[in-house]
């Protein structure tokens, strides 16, 4: 008789780790991971099994270039968006937001703006960016200082949490093992979440931009979505890119913003039905896009207890979340 075994999802192969990473991995700390088998904190931050020796990669081998434009976000805190609304606005000389095959209506943002951990120096690869035209649009969830222009887009760490939750069981599903919200509720609050602890990211870039506000332009979702033509146009203007006169009335700011909307892009057939290179169906990048589902999931006991931790952290450094 013979058993017919499914392998995991690509995602979840942990199996092509280098010995070097597997002798450096053995002196790390390590908890339970959100999606694979653990997490490991590598200088102060938490990182999944898999993304270790991209991670490593990258910080040794990346170059920068003057012109890039790289997008920062803890995991889950509208990554996805932020790509959603640079990737036109950056390349709209190339790309008319007014043309039918827009590529953001084929395509995946996180193909469009690959991650550098993730995808680009994956597994300690080394990337090909001869395809990539000027400036160069990155992604990264690292702690990262850089010499070109970062913008950075923080989300509050209520929503971002059970955004994380979700995402993580859905990923999981496939090994009938989920987790259950009081376990990963109590690792988040330890900092222990993908790329966490999100306090001192959060806090790390928010400090950085007001240093070095020419390079570093912290946006919080929760302001973008009340007022996205505004932070749209903050965005332009960072990059040095406005929109002109001319592209004011041809409407091209509200085209953008159309376009990029959770209602549209959801619904697009790239978007329901195809998979990430490594994996991940595209599907589960769009669940809500909501402020405030995290009413749904806490108890006044989490609530309180969350409430006092970002109190402790963020305490006199300016910032202030919104929830609602
Ligand atoms: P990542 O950091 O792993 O790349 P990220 O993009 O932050 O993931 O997670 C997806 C979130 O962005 C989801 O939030 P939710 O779980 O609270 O619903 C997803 O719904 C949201 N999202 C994706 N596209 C859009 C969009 N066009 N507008 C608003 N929110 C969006």
């Amino acid at each position: 008789m013979t058993t017919s075994q499914t392998s995991p999802p690509k995602y979840l192969q942990e199996n092509t780790l280098s010995e070097e990473c597997k002798k450096l991995l053995s002196t790390l700390p390590k908890e339970k991971g959100w999606i694979g088998s653990y997490m490991y904190n590598y200088q102060g931050c938490w990182i999944p099994t898999k993304f270790i020796q991209g991670t490593i990669a990258f910080q040794q081998q990346f170059e920068a270039e003057d012109s890039d434009i790289v997008l920062v976000t803890t995991p889950k805190s509208e990554t996805t968006w932020l790509k959603l609304l640079l990737f036109p606005m950056v390349n709209r000389m190339k790309h008319s937001i007014f043309e039918q095959n827009h590529p953001l209506t084929v395509e995946n943002p996180h193909v469009l703006v690959p991650f550098l951990e993730h995808t680009l120096y994956f597994d300690g690869r080394v990337p090909e960016f001869s395809s990539f035209t000027s400036p160069r649009l990155l992604a990264t969830h690292m702690s990262f200082a850089s010499r070109t222009k970062l913008v950075y887009l923080c989300r509050n760490p209520k929503d971002t949490f059970i955004s994380m939750w979700h995402f993580a069981n859905n990923l999981r599903v496939h090994q009938k093992d989920t987790n259950s919200i009081e376990e990963m509720f109590d690792l988040f609050c330890k900092g222990v979440s993908i790329y966490g602890p999100i306090w001192d990211h959060v806090l790390d870039y928010w400090k950085q931009s007001i240093e070095k506000p020419n390079k570093v332009l912290f946006l919080m979702y929760e302001e973008v979505k009340e007022k996205p033509k505004v932070q749209l146009q903050r965005l332009a203007e960072f990059l040095e890119c406005p929109f002109s006169t001319e592209e004011e009335n041809c409407g091209v700011a509200d085209e953008i913003l159309r376009m990029c909307s959770f209602e549209n892009l959801s619904k697009l057939e790239v978007n329901k039905k195809k998979t990430l290179p490594s994996g991940e169906e595209n599907k589960a990048f769009f669940r809500k896009g909501e402020i405030g589902d995290w009413k749904n999931y806490f108890t006044e006991e989490m609530n309180q207890k969350h409430n006092h931790i970002i109190e402790q952290k963020f305490q006199g450094s300016g910032l202030k979340f919104s929830y609602i």
